[in-house]
C-alpha cells in the first residue's frame, strides 16, 4: 500500500525531516510505501487535517495552534511561559507526559484521529517591523497568529492587536503591511525568508512550538499488530532523529538570517523586561479553563505535574 503523510512545513524544515525519517523507517521494514506532501501541495493546515479525519490521508502532522480550533484542550500549548526552553528537558516532557501520552490521545480519537506523538521545533520568537521590549511596543500592532482561540487571547494580554491567518497569507501580510508582526521558531524564520518582511527578532521566552503527528484513526484500527508496531517504531525513531536533529539549530538560524539582513536585530529580553509579558500568564490560564473544553483543568494540571516530574528527575 501506499500511505500518504502530509504536514505544514516544507522538506528540508523540521516537519519534513521528521517526516521522512518516518518514510525512511516505514520502508525499510515493510513493504508499504510513504508518499510525503509537504506544505502547499494539498492546501492549508486546516485543509490537510479535513483530508485525514475524512481517510483521504493516512497521515498528518498538524501543530496545535491549529489543532485547538477543534479539540479546545490542544490549546494549553498556547499558556505563555508554560514550557521550558531547555531543549534536553523539553524532549523528556514529551516523551514521558502523561498529559499528552495519556489524557490528549482518547480526545484525537473523538476527532477520528490516532495522535501518535507530538515533539517541539524550538524557541518561539517574535517578529517585528518595530522593535519590542515590553508589552507596550506591542500596541496597535496587528500581530499575526495561528488561528485558535486562546493564542488570541494571549497576544491581548501581550498587549497586541491579534489577528489569525493561516499560514500562506503570513509573508504577503507582513509585506503589504496588513499585519506588522507574527511569532515562529527562529529556523522557520530563516527558511521561509520572513525576515525579508521584517525587522527585529525578539526572544521572549514565552514558549516553544509544538507540533503533531496523527493517523487517521480507522486507516490506524484497521492494521494488523505488527503494522501498528511498524508505525509506532517509526514514530520513535523520527522523534529521537528529530530531537537531535534541532541540537544547536535555533542559533545556526539566527546566523543564517545575520548574515542574509545583518540589519535586522535580535534581542534576547532580560528577565526583568519579561516580567510584564510573564505576568499575563495567570489570566491566560483562566481563560483556558474556560475556553480549553471539558478537561482543560485536568489537563492543566497533568501538564504542571508531569512538567515538575521531569524538573525534579533531572
Ligand atoms: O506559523 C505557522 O503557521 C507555521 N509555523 C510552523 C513552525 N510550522 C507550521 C505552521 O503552519
Amino acid at each position: 500500500d501506499t500511505w500518504r503523510y502530509a504536514f505544514e512545513e516544507a522538506m528540508d524544515e523540521v516537519q519534513g525531516q521528521f517526516a521522512q525519517k518516518f518514510k525512511e523507517e516505514v520502508e525499510a521494514n515493510s513493504d508499504h510505501t510513504v508518499q510525503l506532501f509537504p506544505f502547499g501541495t494539498l492546501g492549508e493546515s486546516t485543509d490537510i487535517m479535513e483530508q485525514a479525519q475524512s481517510g483521504i490521508l493516512q497521515f498528518v502532522d498538524q501543530s496545535p495552534g491549529f489543532t485547538g480550533a477543534l479539540i479546545p484542550e490542544a490549546q494549553v500549548f498556547f499558556v505563555p511561559y508554560l514550557l521550558p526552553q531547555d531543549e534536553e528537558k523539553l524532549a523528556t516532557f514529551f516523551e514521558e507526559s502523561k498529559a499528552i501520552n495519556e489524557l490528549f490521545p482518547p480526545l484525537y480519537e473523538e476527532q477520528g484521529l490516532k495522535l501518535l506523538t507530538m515533539f517541539p521545533e524550538g524557541e518561539v520568537m517574535m517578529t517585528t517591523t518595530e522593535p519590542v521590549k515590553g508589552p507596550d511596543d506591542l500596541n496597535e500592532v496587528k500581530f499575526r497568529v495561528m488561528t485558535n482561540p486562546l493564542l488570541v487571547e494571549s497576544y491581548q494580554a501581550f498587549g497586541a492587536t491579534p489577528t489569525p491567518l493561516p499560514w500562506g497569507e503570513v509573508y504577503g501580510a507582513l509585506q503589504t503591511g496588513i499585519i506588522q508582526g507574527q511569532e515562529n521558531p527562529a529556523f522557520f524564520i530563516e527558511s521561509t525568508k520572513m525576515y525579508e518582511v521584517t525587522d527585529h527578532i525578539t526572544r521572549t521566552g514565552h514558549n516553544n512550538f509544538t507540533t503533531a503527528v496523527m493517523a487517521n484513526l480507522d486507516f490506524y484500527e484497521g492494521l494488523s499488530e505488527e503494522e501498528q508496531t511498524v508505525v509506532s517504531d517509526a514514530i520513535d525513531a523520527a522523534f529521537d532523529f528529530i530531537i537531535d536533529y534541532q541540537e544547536g539549530l535555533t542559533e545556526e538560524s539566527l546566523e543564517k538570517i545575520k548574515e542574509a539582513k545583518p540589519s535586522m536585530t535580535i534581542t534576547t529580553l532580560s528577565e526583568e523586561e519579561r516580567q510584564p509579558f510573564m505576568e499575563t500568564a495567570d489570566e491566560v490560564e483562566q481563560e483556558f479553563l474556560e475556553i480549553g473544553g471539558d478537561q482543560a483543568q485536568e489537563i492543566l494540571d497533568q501538564m504542571k505535574a508531569d512538567l515538575e516530574a521531569v524538573d525534579a528527575g533531572s
